[in-house]
């Protein structure tokens, strides 16, 4: 693991992009959990999905001049829509009015400009009909949840799950980064009904396969299994991060203003300045930033997002080292 962790210890600062069906809605990328949306309702998004601005060179040349060294892209969120061409579902970019590959093209970008690619992929899924409704599923207060479920059969919902991610990790050449996300079987605060861990993702065997089709890739730690590095989410930690006593990799992911996908309304932006400490932090305590853009609906950076990166980019250009 050592050797395989060497860019990723070396290279510290990561974009993460937080994009999908969400994005139309602009108001946060758990939408369809929040406001309890059937399926049916949140396809509508499916529907008129036609990002015109849509341009992964961009996106790579944004991350580029902020200094960032790696890309990591939602391929599926916790909604279920995939951004690539899956030959398993219907749920896909190729199946809206836009039709065309993103992670594809994100791929190539990101590989075009000498960053390495990182993909996240949701262990849950809203939208597939086997994902058993837990505490956190938009059906979770629905009457009949019981009756509901009994059609629902999560092993052939682990199917799915490692029959995508083999898509994923074959047919877009190296992948260096891998971000499941996420498990909430036991010991989740606060508790989540019909929780679902290692054993629901079939985490052992997935990570297997993983290792098998891509051999120099690092995957993060929310399998339930352990994993390459450590993912604290909107904090930093106060110390550089240890498991049973030894020091492991670690990279805190952060947004820009509290939430992942696109939310229009939420001007809440980190500054420049504390973006830069925020950097300078993790470095000191032996870890990486991977900090938040949430494209919106057409595609784009919105500008509080552009003034952020520009910013960080303008403080690296003055004192980065490689
Ligand atoms: C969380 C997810 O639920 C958020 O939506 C986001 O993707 C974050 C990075 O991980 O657990």
């Amino acid at each position: 693991a050592d050797t395989r962790s060497a860019w990723f210890r070396h290279d510290r600062f990561g974009l993460f992009v937080h994009w999908g069906l969400y994005a139309m809605g602009a108001r946060h990328e758990w939408l369809m959990s929040r406001e309890q949306m059937t399926a049916q309702q949140y396809e509508r998004f499916a529907a008129r999905f036609d990002p015109d601005l849509f341009d992964a060179s961009e996106w790579a040349a944004a991350a580029k001049a902020a200094g960032a060294q790696y890309v990591v892209l939602t391929a599926k969120h916790h909604d279920g829509f995939c951004l690539w061409d899956s030959a398993l579902t219907d749920y896909t970019v190729m199946h809206t009015p836009f039709g065309r590959d993103v992670v594809a093209a994100f791929v190539d970008a990101v590989r075009a400009a000498g960053l390495k690619v990182g993909l996240y992929y949701s262990l849950l899924d809203w939208h597939h009909p086997d994902f058993l409704i837990d505490g956190f599923h938009p059906q979770r207060d629905a009457p009949n949840v019981t009756e509901l479920n009994q059609s629902r059969d999560m092993a052939r919902y682990r199917e799915y799950l490692h029959g995508q991610v083999r898509e994923l990790l074959t047919h877009y050449g190296t992948i260096d980064y891998l971000f499941f996300d996420f498990s909430y079987a036991s010991g989740h605060n606060p508790p989540v009904w019909g929780g679902k861990g290692a054993e629901e993702w079939g985490s052992a065997e997935l990570l297997t396969m993983v290792r098998e089709l891509q051999p120099g890739i690092l995957v993060n730690d929310r399998l339930g299994v352990p994993g390459d590095f450590v993912t604290p989410e909107q904090y930093q930690p106060d110390r550089p991060m240890e498991r049973s006593g030894m020091q492991v990799p670690w990279e805190a992911c952060q947004t820009l203003n509290g939430s992942w996908g696109y939310d229009r309304d939420n001007t809440d932006y980190k500054s420049v300045d504390l973006l830069v400490r925020m950097l300078i932090d993790g470095v000191a305590k032996n870890g990486n930033l991977l900090l938040n853009v949430g494209p919106n609906g057409r595609g784009a950076f919105d500008p509080n997002a552009e003034h952020a990166l520009a910013g960080i980019g303008e403080w690296m250009r003055l004192h980065a080292r490689s």
